[in-house]
C-alpha cells in the first residue's frame, strides 16, 4: 500500500468532531522495522534531533520525547516523511500541499507515569493560521492500561484557547468551561499498533498513564497546509531559523510532502 485515499465519510468525521482513527496504516512488517528505527534512536546520542526528556524531570513521567528524530536517523526519516501519512493528512485538511512541521518520538515510560493532560496542540506552535494537525502511530497496542489517548469531539471548533503546562493536571470540566465543547463526552480511543489517528491542533485530548512495564512507543508527526506563517512565538524549532513574523515557515527543514493532483 503506498497510497491511503480516504472516503468522503472519514474526511467528514475529522472535520466535524476534530481527529479520526485510522487502522492498519502501516503493514505488520512496517511496525517491526519502524520499532527497531525508533528504538536505536532513543538509544542513540545524535546531535542534531531535540531531546525534550534529556534532564528526566516531571515532563519525564508525562512524556519521554525526541523531536525530529529524522535528522539523527536515516531509515526513521523514511517514516517521518512518509507518504502514505502525509497524503492522509492533506486529505483531511483539504489543502492543495501539506507540509512538514516536525515528528516527535513519544514514549511514556514505565514507573511513576503521569497522564498526559487535557491540552491542545495549537497555542504551542509558531503559527497564524489554524489547520495544523498531528498524525499519531501507535508502535505497541494501546489501551487505558498504557497510554492511550482520549479526545473531545468538536472541541476544535472552541478556538485558541492559553496553553496548559503538560506537567500539571488540567479539570477537563473547567478547561471545557463555557465553550462548546461544554459536557462534551470524551472518546477513548484504543488501538493495535500500526493504526493511528490524527487530530486537529485546536482539538482537546489527553493520554492515561503507562502502568504496565514497558514503555509505550508512538510516533507523531505536525504537518501544517503549505504557506501556514510564523507568528513570533518562540518554539525550539522555529528558533534558530531566524523567521520574520508573517513568513511562511518553509525550506529545507519543512517539505511540503504531499500535492494534490
Ligand atoms: O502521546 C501522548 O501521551 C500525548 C500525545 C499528544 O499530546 C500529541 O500527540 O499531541
Amino acid at each position: 500500500m503506498s497510497y491511503y485515499l480516504l472516503t468522503d465519510e472519514q474526511i467528514a468525521f475529522y472535520r466535524e468532531h476534530g481527529f479520526i482513527q485510522l487502522d492498519n496504516i502501516l503493514s505488520p512488517d512496517e511496525v517491526l522495522e519502524l520499532q527497531q528505527y525508533m528504538d536505536e534512536l532513543m538509544s542513540s546520542s545524535g546531535d542534531r534531533a531535540v531531546d525534550n526528556s534529556a534532564s528526566r524531570g516531571a515532563y519525564y513521567r508525562v512524556l519521554n520525547q525526541r523531536v525530529n528524530g529524522w535528522r539523527d536517523h536515516g531509515g526513521y526519516s523514511r517514516y517521518a516523511f512518509h507518504h502514505r501519512f502525509a497524503e492522509a493528512a492533506r486529505q483531511l485538511t483539504g489543502t492543495q500541499g501539506i507540509a512538514f512541521f516536525h515528528d516527535h518520538a513519544l514514549l511514556k515510560m514505565p514507573g511513576d507515569s503521569q497522564p498526559t493532560p487535557w491540552h491542545q496542540d495549537f497555542p504551542y506552535w509558531p503559527m497564524n493560521e489554524p489547520g495544523a494537525l498531528s498524525i499519531w502511530v501507535a508502535l505497541d497496542d494501546v489501551d487505558e492500561n498504557n497510554g492511550c489517548m482520549r479526545f473531545v469531539p468538536g472541541s476544535h471548533k472552541v478556538g485558541k484557547l492559553d496553553p496548559r503546562k503538560l506537567t500539571e493536571e488540567t479539570d477537563l470540566e473547567q478547561y471545557a468551561k463555557g465553550t462548546v465543547a461544554e459536557g462534551r463526552a470524551p472518546v477513548t480511543v484504543r488501538l493495535k499498533a500500526g493504526s493511528c489517528t490524527f487530530h486537529n491542533g485546536l482539538t482537546f485530548h489527553y493520554a492515561h498513564a503507562n502502568h504496565t512495564e514497558k514503555p509505550r512507543r508512538a510516533l507523531a508527526i505536525i504537518y501544517m497546509p503549505e504557506g501556514t506563517t510564523y507568528s513570533g512565538k518562540k518554539h525550539v524549532i522555529t528558533d534558530p531559523q531566524g523567521l520574520t513574523p508573517g513568513q511562511p515557515i518553509a525550506g529545507p527543514l519543512h517539505p511540503v510532502l504531499a500535492r494534490a493532483k
